[in-house]
């Protein structure tokens, strides 16, 4: 079986968030068809809503980690959405808050667009909160049709701090 590279972003804004990543973390290498290769450190960064951050809702935990797999695209997403639903997430509105998300941000050079899947994710290369773990980890990935992801961090409006915590490997 081929094994592709791609690259997930987790974030958490409620309950224990660190606790909900690591285990998160840990679920996603137990899976068969996933070797997870990197992960980057925990930042904290303000909830970024439809109508721009809001500094009153909860903060996030977010990490990126780098994974080779032999599921295709939409199997990866399905494999995600369990780990999510296992941690309680609940889907109602839009970018609300959320104990667990699992976003696929990059899938090798692919480039995709399904109803329910866009490969590279549209707003990954917008969001500090995925290009500044991702670029600890791989500070020379490019998001296919948009750049380096060092350059685009220089432009985006949200802040991530790093967050004072154990490694997630
Ligand atoms: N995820 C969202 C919407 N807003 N804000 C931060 N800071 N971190 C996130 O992971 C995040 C968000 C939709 O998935
Ligand atoms: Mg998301
Ligand atoms: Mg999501």
């Amino acid at each position: 079986m081929i094994e592709h590279p791609a690259v997930l972003a987790l974030g958490s804004n409620l309950g224990d968030r660190e606790l909900t990543l690591r285990q998160a973390v840990r679920d996603i290498s137990a899976l068969d068809g996933i070797v997870l290769v990197a992960a980057s450190g925990i930042v904290e960064t303000t909830a970024l809503k439809p109508d721009g951050v809001d500094p009153d809702a909860p903060p996030y935990l977010n990490a990126v980690v780098t994974i080779r797999t032999t599921f295709e695209p939409r199997a990866l997403l399905a494999a995600v959405n369990a780990i999510e639903a296992g941690h309680g997430r609940v889907r109602d509105i839009r970018w609300g808050d959320r104990t667990l998300d699992i976003d696929i941000i990059s899938f090798g050079t692919l480039e995709l667009d399904l109803p329910e899947l866009t490969i590279p994710h549209p707003r990954a290369a917008d969001r500090a909160f995925v290009l500044a773990p991702w670029a600890q980890i791989e500070p020379n990935a490019i998001i296919v049709g948009r750049g380096r992801i060092t350059d685009l961090l220089e432009h985006t409006e949200d802040r991530a701090v790093p967050y004072p915590s154990e490694t997630l490997l």
